[in-house]
Formats: structure tokens, sequence, C-alpha cells
């Protein structure tokens, strides 16, 4: 079985300011003639489909033609919704879909606590696709009412054990959660950062599982090699991933557990790039890499230029971004990076920007009904999704 592995597509989103539209149009054109030409039977796409609960139509137009061109070469899709979706809207129509050959996860929860199940089948037998679009603990407590469900690694457990799997047949999973294994992750900037590390659920978890095809972090990698894997975003989202090497996973699956990776690369319409210096610097970089004139461009100017942006425009159409660095105020200083915020908790991390800014610890009132509005956080998100 071939299985094509797809997330965070984030149809519809912009990237400092640009509709990031037609790159997703051209993205999804190769990633369509490779399907094709693979002859993948699935492609299995892991959340994040768009990048807000209400897509603009342009987005919705976009995906509806790309879902319209698999079908037509009769290649079967599996999408579930991840954190920026509203699973509740994509789901919408899902019976008819299916008959079809789209399976659209409906919300967790809608036929039981088990995973949603479908079923394919080859020359090795069964292989039983299950679908779990992402949750936070609140989304499944009401099924587990004896069970203490604090985090998201609870709720991942309860679901999973919940969920009939027979581990003689081939199983994969489609998930859209932060799953960690034995070494860090690789993050970037156009993921949603959840302070403190509540998120995550650990890769063990999921050991039923002969593959698990990820979406949520945008650099592809393994989790656990040959069997829990993020494919990455087709593209760059952000100047975060200048260095990453997007590229398309299509995953064979032969008899129970022979699991293995073709890694495939696409073009993008505009690569990413950054240059830094002062103006004449500048120009000097531009001149030696005339390529930067169709990238995306964060300029990093080291000195005080006057009209710099039309300046810099001149040199590159694409200019992204104007940042300032001198007179030792950078950036940094005022953004929490991904590593102080890695293994802090939220609360920790509040006590401290609160007593920076009223020079005064909490009181233990204060503190309280912080711990409370922090506990109620994944509700409100899920809310705030189905508005
Ligand atoms: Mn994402």
């Amino acid at each position: 079985m071939k299985l094509m592995h797809l997330a965070d597509l984030h149809i519809g989103k912009r990237v400092n300011g640009y509709f990031m539209t037609d790159d997703q149009i051209d993205a999804l054109r190769q990633i369509e003639s490779l399907a094709k030409e693979q002859k993948v039977d699935a492609v299995l796409m892991a959340g994040d489909v768009y990048d807000r609960p209400v897509p603009p139509l342009q987005a919705v137009n976009v995906m509806d033609r790309f879902l319209t061109n698999l079908n037509d070469a009769g290649i079967e899709v599996f999408m579930i919704g991840g954190n920026h979706d509203s699973v509740v809207r994509l789901s919408f129509i899902s019976t008819i879909a299916e008959r079809q050959g789209l399976h659209i996860a409906r919300p967790y929860g809608s036929d039981g606590p088990e995973i949603e199940k479908h079923v394919l089948e080859d020359s090795h037998g069964k292989l039983n696709v299950y679908m779990l679009p992402f949750i936070a603990p609140s989304d499944v407590r009401r099924f587990f009412d004896d069970i203490e469900l604090g985090s998201y690694d609870d709720a991942a457990k309860a679901v999973v054990n919940a969920t009939n799997i027979d581990v003689s047949e081939r199983n994969v999973l489609l998930a859209h959660q932060l799953v960690v294994g034995s070494s860090d992750p690789e993050r970037c900037d156009s993921e949603e950062i959840n302070i403190g590390g509540l998120d995550m659920i650990n890769a063990s978890v999921f050991s039923n599982f002969d593959y698990v095809a990820l979406g949520h972090l945008h650099s592809p990698q393994w989790v656990v090699r040959n069997k829990i894997r993020y494919c990455g975003s087709p593209l760059k989202y952000s100047f975060s991933e200048i260095n990453q090497k997007k590229s398309i996973s299509i995953i064979n699956i032969g008899g129970k557990g022979e699991v293995s990776l073709e890694e495939h690369f696409i073009a993008p319409p505009h690569e990413m790039h950054e240059v830094r210096g002062t103006m004449r610097e500048i120009r000097e970089i531009a001149k030696e890499n005339p390529g930067y004139r169709d990238s995306y461009i964060r300029a990093v100017l080291t000195e005080s230029v006057s009209d710099a942006a039309s300046k810099l425009r001149d040199l590159f159409p694409y200019l992204m971004k104007i940042e300032y660095e001198f007179g030792g105020n950078s950036e940094g200083d005022t953004e929490l990076s991904h590593e102080r915020l890695q293994g802090t908790d939220p609360v920790g991390i509040f006590q401290e920007f609160f007593a920076k800014i009223n020079g005064a610890e909490m009181s233990d009132e204060e503190l309280a009904a912080f711990k409370n509005t922090v506990s109620e956080i994944p509700r409100m998100n899920r809310e705030d999704d189905d508005k």
C-alpha cells in the first residue's frame, strides 16, 4: 500500500501580510502530479487543512479543486482537522463524501469513545486507517468519568485504550498533536506555541500502530523511525524555517510492520531568505544572489536608513519584513523563544511577567484565580473554533 502523507497545508494562510494562496495552488499542483505519477493508493491529510476555523472563500475553492482532482484520479483521501481547523465544519457532509472515497474525520466522540476507523485492503490483507482529529483533554472527558485526565497525554492514552485495535492486522493512525519521542522535536515559529508543554504526548501511547501520520510540527521528522512521523508543511510559513528542507512523504506499507519512506521534493515558487547588514552590504548581497529577486526576504538593517522600505523593495520585490538591529535593542530581548518557554509551566511564566510589570509578587488569591483561568483555556479555544 502506497500512502502519501500530508499535513499542515494551512490553505489561506497569510505570512507577514502576504497571502500564500498562489504558492499553495502551485504546491498542490506539484503534489497532485506526484501522487498520480507515484500511483499512491491514498492521501492522508493530518490536520491544519486550513489556517483558520472559517477559511476565506478562495482557500475553500483551492481545497475543492485539489480534492476533486485527486478523486478524478481515483485516489482515496483521509482527512482530519487540526487545531487550526473547525473539525465540525470540516466534517460537514462526511457521510456522503465517504461514498466518493473522501473520508473526513467526524469530531471525536461522534460515535462513542473509540477512534473512527476505516478499512483498506490489498494483497497483504486488511489495513485499518484510524482518524483522530485534534483533541484537548476537555474534548474527551465526558467519556472517561472514572479517569483523571489532566494532560493531553492522559487524554490520548484514554482514547487509544478505548479503541479496539487488532494488532495482528496493519494499523495506521492520523493525528494532529504534539507527540514526543526520545529526543527533542525540531520546532519553528509558524507552529502554535503552547507554553509549558502541557500538550505533549509520549510516543509510546501509539505503540500499537504500525504507522502514525502526524500533523502539527512544520518540519519533516521522525518521532520514532519508520513508525511515527511528522511530514511537515509543504511550504515555509515563517522565517524560522529558512534552513528547513521541506518534503513530501510517501509511505510504503508491505506486510505487518513493514514500513518504509520515500521522500520527494517539490520546488516552492518563491524561496525564503534573510539578508543582513548595512544598506551598502545588502546591495552587495543582492548583486551576488540574483535569485533573491524572486524570494521572500527578511531584511535586517544594522544602521538607520531613510526610506528603507522603498530602497529594499527595489532590490527585492518580494520583501516581507524589515527589522533593525543596532544600539543593542534587538527584537530577541522582547520575545519569548521556544527555548525559554520549554519546560516552564504557564503559571511560572505569568508569575515572572506579573512581578516584572507590577514590581510585586502575586497574592495567593490572584495566583488561584490565574490557575483557574489557565485550566479553562483548552475549553475556551474549542468554543472559539465553534463560533
Ligand atoms: Mn500547523
